[in-house]
C-alpha cells in the first residue's frame, strides 16, 4: 500500500499515485490451512482415486449436510451444473419465476434446458424476490419459483413457501451466497424443496470449482444423485436420463479444508464488515448493506448503495476512481439479468416491472474482503471513499470533462 490520500489531487484518477501498488480483488480465494490440503492431496494420489464417488466427497457432502442441518447433500461440479440438475429433477418446465437482479447463472440454468425465465422484481429493502410481484406472474404455464439469496441474506422464504404450496409450485432456492447462514434462526439450505449452494473460488468457502444440492426429500436426493452421474444405476445400468455432475477429490479436499477454517474465515469477513460499517458510517449517500446480527452470517460480501444524487458523484464514476487506484469493485449485478442476451431479445419486459431491479443494479458497489484482504487496507478503501464524498463537488467538477468522454466503469 502506498500512502494515504489528502488530497482530491492525491487521487490516481487525477495523475496521483494509486494508493495500492497491485490489483485488490473483491473475490480472492480463502486458502485455508495449506498443509492441510496438501496432506489430502497427497493421499489422493497415493490412492488413485481422483474422482467417481471417493471417499473426499463423501466426506464433503456429510460436512456439509452437518453444517447446513438438512439430511441429504449432493455434491456437484459447480453451482451452475447444481441449479440445471435441481430443476430437471423438480421437473420444472415451461415458465419459473426468478429475480432479474442475480448472477446470470440462475436464468441460465433455465434457459439453457428450454425453460422460460420470467424475471420477477425485487424489494429494495431485502434485495429479493418481491412475493407479492410474484404471485401476479403465475400463469398456467408456471411450474416453479426460484428465490436467490442475494449476499446471503434470506428470500422471503415463507410467503414463498406458501405461493409455492397454493399454486403447487416447485420451489428451489439458489443459495450460492448463502451457505452457513440462517433465517429465523434455521440454517439455510432446508427451505423449499430443494437449495443450491456455490463453492466457486470467490465464494467463502470453495472448491475451487463446485456446487452442492441440499434437501430433506429422500426420493428428490436419489433423483438428483442418478441424474449427477449420467443416470447410472449401477454399472452398466442406465434408469434416467443424466449428466456429469460430478465433483472431484481434490475439489472435495479443497472443500474439507475450507469446512474446518470456516468459523475463522467468517469471523475474518465480520472483522472487515464492521470496519466498513465504521469507515463508511454517516456518509450522505452511501449505504453498507447490513446483516442481521441476530442470524448466522458468513458476510462475504461488501455491498454498498450509491444514492448518486445524493452523494453528487455517479456510481460509475466512485467505480473509476477505485478502479484509478487499483480498488477492482464490482457491479454485482449489473445491469440486471434481463438486460444480458439471450434474454434482452429474447423476453423483453416492460421497464416498469422491473423498476426496482434497474434502480438497483444501478447503485451497487461490491469491494474487497475475505483473508486476503488486512484491516488497514480497508481503513485505506474507506478513505477513498470518504475523500471522495467530503470533496464531492470538486471530484465531480474535475471528472466532467471525462465523463463527457463517455469512459465506461468496467
Ligand atoms: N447463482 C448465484 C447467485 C451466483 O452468484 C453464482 C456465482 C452462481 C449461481 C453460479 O455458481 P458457480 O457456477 O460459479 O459455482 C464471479 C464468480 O465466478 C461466480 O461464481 C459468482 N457467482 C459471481 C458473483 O462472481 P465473475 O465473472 O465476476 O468472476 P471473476 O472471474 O471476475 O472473479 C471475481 C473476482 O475474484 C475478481 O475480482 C478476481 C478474483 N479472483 C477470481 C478467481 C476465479 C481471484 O482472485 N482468484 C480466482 O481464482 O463471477
Amino acid at each position: 500500500m502506498s500512502g494515504l490520500h489528502k488530497t482530491v489531487g492525491d487521487l490516481a484518477i487525477f495523475g496521483g499515485k494509486p494508493a495500492f501498488a497491485e490489483a485488490l480483488h473483491v473475490g480472492r480465494p480463502n486458502l485455508g490451512n495449506r498443509q492441510r490440503l496438501l496432506e489430502r492431496i497427497n493421499d489422493i494420489l497415493d490412492s488413485r482415486w481422483l474422482t467417481n464417488h471417493g471417499r473426499y466427497v463423501a466426506e464433503f457432502e456429510r460436512r456439509v449436510a452437518e453444517v447446513t442441518g438438512v439430511a441429504h447433500c449432493v455434491a456437484i461440479c459447480n453451482g451452475t451444473v447444481a441449479l440445471e440438475i435441481a430443476i430437471r429433477a423438480l421437473n420444472l418446465r415451461g415458465e419459473v419465476i426468478v429475480p432479474a437482479f442475480t448472477f446470470i447463472a440462475t436464468a441460465h440454468a433455465l434457459q439453457w434446458q428450454g425453460i422460460q425465465p420470467v424475471f420477477c422484481d425485487i424489494d429494495l429493502l431485502t434485495h429479493n424476490l418481491d412475493p407479492a410481484q410474484v404471485e401476479r406472474l403465475i400463469t398456467p404455464r408456471t411450474t416453479g419459483i426460484i428465490g436467490v439469496h442475494v449476499w446471503g441474506r434470506s428470500c422471503e422464504v415463507e410467503r414463498l413457501e406458501d405461493l409455492a404450496r397454493r399454486h403447487h409450485l416447485g420451489l428451489l432456492f439458489d443459495a450460492a451466497h448463502a451457505f452457513a447462514c440462517s433465517h429465523h434462526g434455521r440454517m439455510m439450505g432446508s427451505f423449499g424443496d430443494a437449495e443450491v449452494f456455490s463453492f466457486h473460488a470467490t465464494k467463502f468457502a470453495n472448491t475451487f470449482e463446485g456446487g452442492a444440492i441440499v434437501t430433506n426429500n429422500s426420493e428428490l436426493a436419489a433423483r438428483i444423485r442418478l441424474m449427477k452421474n449420467f443416470g447410472f444405476a449401477g454399472k452398466d445400468h442406465v434408469v434416467c436420463l443424466g449428466t456429469n455432475g460430478k465433483m472431484s477429490e481434490v475439489s472435495a479436499a479443497m472443500g474439507l479444508t475450507a469446512l474446518e477454517s470456516l468459523e475463522e474465515i467468517i469471523a475474518v469477513n465480520r472483522r472487515n464488515y464492521e470496519l466498513y460499517r465504521a469507515g463508511l458510517a454517516e456518509l450522505p449517500g452511501i449505504r453498507l448493506v447490513a446483516y442481521d446480527p441476530a442470524q448466522k452470517n458468513n458476510y462475504q460480501y461488501i455491498v454498498l448503495v450509491v444514492d448518486s444524487a445524493e452523494v453528487g458523484i455517479s456510481r460509475d464514476d466512485l467505480v473509476r476512481i477505485l478502479h484509478a487506484e487499483n480498488v477492482i469493485a464490482r457491479r454485482y449485478f449489473y445491469p440486471g439479468c434481463h438486460r444480458m442476451e439471450p434474454y434482452r431479445s429474447c423476453c423483453p419486459q416492460d421497464g416498469a416491472s422491473l423498476a426496482r431491479t434497474d434502480l438497483l443494479s444501478q447503485s451497487v458497489i461490491s469491494l474487497p474482503t475475505g483473508t486476503a484482504v488486512a484491516p488497514e487496507t480497508v481503513q485505506a478503501i474507506c478513505g477513498i471513499v470518504r475523500l471522495v464524498v467530503a470533496h464531492r463537488r470538486e471530484v465531480q467538477r474535475r471528472l466532467e470533462p471525462r465523463s463527457s468522454e463517455g469512459a465506461t466503469a468496467a
